[in-house]
């Protein structure tokens, strides 16, 4: 399999955690894709020309990454990192969700301040999306999971959020969410791809 990837992707990051606690490593090729370029492979294998996309032995590719979390899960007998029991699987892909969509509001917020100088930035714009966030953050240090085993798909993107807050922004996410920064550090030390998929600029 080859993962069109990127070193600074929360959402790649999820898949390398993912592949790694699986036991999938030496069945991936990892590549960086550029996603600005229109002759990068990762257009022909996904259209949207986002990362992460894995492309199958087959010849198939699956993204985006909750599909392809999904896709190891089967791949790895299935029940590991997503329940099998509906309840709890739907609870788990909520919390998915949550994470994810809390990340796409950080990426939003970081692409205003990337791609616009600082008189095209739309406060009101910046302000909705941090809202999403600050929401989030407030839901999930009221409900923080517990933590035990093998992590599941929500916990695994509840820790890339949490890791790219950390990367992006500043760290004060630490201070007003002490339940969350805990449970941060206890992921990171029980969880060596946490560390070991630890984002950056290329
Ligand atoms: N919902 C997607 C989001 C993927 C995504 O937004 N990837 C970003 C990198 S962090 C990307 O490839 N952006 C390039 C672009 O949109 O052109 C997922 O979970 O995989």
């Amino acid at each position: 399999m080859i993962l069109h990837s990127y070193p600074s992707s929360p959402y790649t990051r999820k898949v390398h955690i993912a592949i790694q606690l699986l036991g999938f490593s030496d069945r991936v090729t990892v590549r960086n894709a550029d996603v600005s370029d229109p002759a990068d492979q990762l257009r022909r294998d996904n259209p949207l020309g986002k990362v992460p996309a894995l492309l199958l032995g087959n010849g198939t590719s699956v993204y985006d990454s909750p599909v392809i979390l999904e896709y190891l899960d089967h791949l790895a007998g299935g029940g590991r990192i997503i329940p099998r029991e509906p309840e709890e699987r739907l609870a788990v892909l909520t919390l998915q969700a949550l994470c994810d969509g809390a990340l796409d509001a950080c990426l939003l917020i970081y692409a205003e301040s990337y791609y616009r100088t600082p008189e095209q930035r739309v406060a009101r714009w910046v302000d909705r999306h941090a809202g999403k966030v600050e929401r989030a953050l407030a839901a999930l240090e009221a409900t923080t999971p517990a933590l035990s085993g093998m992590p599941n798909v929500g916990q695994i993107a509840l820790a890339c959020l949490l890791g790219y807050r950390d990367f992006r922004f500043d760290k004060t996410w630490r201070d007003t969410h002490p339940r969350l920064h805990a449970w941060h550090d206890a992921f990171a030390a029980a969880v060596p791809a946490f560390a070991a998929s630890a984002p950056f600029d290329l």
